[in-house]
């Protein structure tokens, strides 16, 4: 069978047309709310390093007719031919000895409620303590998020504007996963306001706070204008902040229904090389944990309004770590005539979709999406006092967390609702 493939690889040499860009369907042709993979489209990774026309004559024979292949890995993305089925492609691709696994290329949404605009003060940050956590640390450039997300509006590049409420916060060199290019500029709204729950300029006389404002922030672009991803695409975007030595922390406020064994080696990898990786629980109300938020390795973050309960839309479930404050729109628990949303900069999302990227405001918006980068700013803030093994972080956060809800671990709540200043307070530097 492979000495076939092979003999008939020289004959049928001329490679497969390079796919354009990662779940670059047209907008119309995006999946619907609850189909959870993307048409026509398979994952493959090969057991050993294939020759460009061994890979492609086995991934014509499945029924490929694109075919991109990963910047890292022997991993490609293989468009079908239009009417060629994905069971199929996948039975065929399995039944191959040289395929070490194949799976279709599931749908990742981010995880957002998006709200009108509102300024008013950040009642999460206050919550949070985050003045006695700056008595104590607030990072810096040598302790890197990356923002796996629909990109930050962190560069004047064409359309694209850097945030004014990013004036001094450190950004290195991010990755645009569609394009492959470093132009990881937002054209959702949903990345720019999540970084800034992290590292929004702060103490500038403009603007609102971030509770690691001193951390760098590194753009990587794995979610498209409307907010999807892919597996492919994630995968990607993973090892490209896990090559950068900066980045101790990997953000992800994005999730889907199903699990990817592409996206779960990228989460080893990550995490054998020393980093954090935080996701979002996901906004379902549902009882189980999206993923990769549900995934072993990463801390799946749920969301609490300001009473400190389970916020109404946050997923809960055995594979909940902790909460953040993820807000409820709804409410007004503070009694402050502002609706309880996180209040960062980003820019009017009705705006973005006319393709004008600098109409920039402050948003309140609320989800679990909020909440990640809560614990992943607390992360950042622990590598910076010493901590560098993920365990050991992951353990701190957990171990320190302020038990809410049912006495004990509970799986609406995980360990509890994050609590920076004893996590800082009890490690490191800052004892
Ligand atoms: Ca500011
Ligand atoms: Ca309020
Ligand atoms: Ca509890």
């Amino acid at each position: 069978m492979k000495r076939l493939l092979l003999a008939a690889a020289a004959i049928a040499a001329a490679a497969l047309a390079e796919a354009p860009g990662l779940g670059s369907v047209p907008l119309d042709e995006n999946p619907r709310p609850g189909q959870d993979t993307w048409p026509g489209e398979v994952i493959v990774e090969f057991t050993r390093d294939l020759r460009a026309d061994e890979a492609n004559e086995m991934i014509r024979e499945a029924g490929g007719e694109r075919a991109r292949r990963a910047a890292r890995g022997g991993r490609w993305l293989v468009q079908l031919e239009a009417g060629r089925s994905v069971e199929t492609a996948l039975a065929r691709f399995r039944a191959m000895p040289e395929v070490d696994y194949a799976e279709a290329n599931g749908v990742l949404r981010s995880h957002l409620v998006p709200n009108d605009p509102l300024y008013s003060l950040q009642w999460h940050l206050r919550a949070l303590n985050a003045e006695r956590v700056w008595d104590i640390q607030r990072g810096d450039a040598s302790v890197a998020v990356a923002v796996l997300d629909s990109g930050i509006a962190f560069e004047d590049f064409g359309a694209f504007r850097r945030a004014p409420d990013f004036a001094g916060t450190t950004f290195l060199p991010g990755l645009n996963v569609f394009d492959r290019s470093p132009h990881a500029n937002d054209d959702n709204f949903h990345g720019t306001h999540v970084a800034g729950v992290v590292a929004q300029a702060t103490n500038n006389g403009a603007g609102v706070a971030g509770l690691a404002h001193a951390c760098a922030l590194v753009p990587v672009k794995v979610l498209d204008a409307a907010g999807l991803g892919s597996f492919f695409g994630v995968a990607e975007g993973i090892d490209y902040a896990a090559g950068l030595s900066a980045v101790k922390v990997i953000n992800l406020s994005l999730g889907g229904e199903t699990v990817s064994e592409t996206v779960r080696r990228a989460i080893d990898r990550a995490r054998t090389a020393g980093i954090t990786l935080v996701a979002s629980a996901g906004n379902d109300n549902a009882g189980t944990v999206s993923f990769p938020a549900s995934a072993e390795g990463v801390i799946a973050v749920g969301a609490v309004d300001a009473r400190k309960t389970r916020a109404r839309y946050s997923n809960y479930g055995s594979a909940l770590d902790v909460v953040a404050y993820g807000g409820d729109l709804r409410r007004d628990d503070d009694d402050n005539g502002q609706p309880d949303g996180i209040l960062q900069q980003t820019f009017d999302p009705a705006a973005a979709r006319r393709g004008s990227y600098d109409a920039f405001g402050y948003y309140y918006v609320t989800g679990t999406s909020q909440a990640a980068p809560q614990v992943a700013a607390l992360a950042a803030l622990l590598y910076r006092q010493g901590i560098t093994d993920p365990a050991a972080i992951q353990k701190a956060i957990e171990t320190t967390a302020e038990d809410v809800g049912p006495a004990g671990r509970d799986d609406e709540h995980g360990h509890g609702l994050i609590r920076p200043v004893a996590a800082l307070s009890g490690l490191g530097l800052g004892r």
